[in-house]
């Protein structure tokens, strides 16, 4: 993904750019630095993806949309990780462009 042009390897720039979008994000949103993403967490890591702005004003579809990609039904567990976090965030992102949002 940070290779977007193809060449094999990236340069610091490509990694600045994945790092701003994706490890930056992740860091932020996680405000108790505990390297995993409470539903609150999450909901502020996504904030800025046009696609996701209905689904996480959704309490029970937000739960929905974490357990699908976590696969831990119980609130306590409803913590997602960094890999986990990526997927949910290159999906939405894809999705945004995708979609012209
Ligand atoms: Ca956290």
């Amino acid at each position: 993904m940070a290779d977007f042009k193809k060449e094999g390897n990236i340069d610091i720039n490509q990694w600045r750019l994945f790092r701003n979008m994706f490890v930056a994000k992740f860091n932020t949103a996680d405000a108790d630095k505990n390297l995993f993403l409470s539903p609150a967490e999450f909901v502020t890591s996504m904030a800025d993806i046009p696609v996701l702005t209905k689904t996480l004003a959704d309490p029970i579809q937000q739960a929905q949309l974490l357990n699908d990609v976590s696969g831990r039904p119980d609130k306590e567990a409803a913590t997602i990780n960094f890999f986990e976090w990526m997927f949910i965030r290159q999906c939405a992102v894809a999705w945004s462009v995708g979609s012209g949002m």
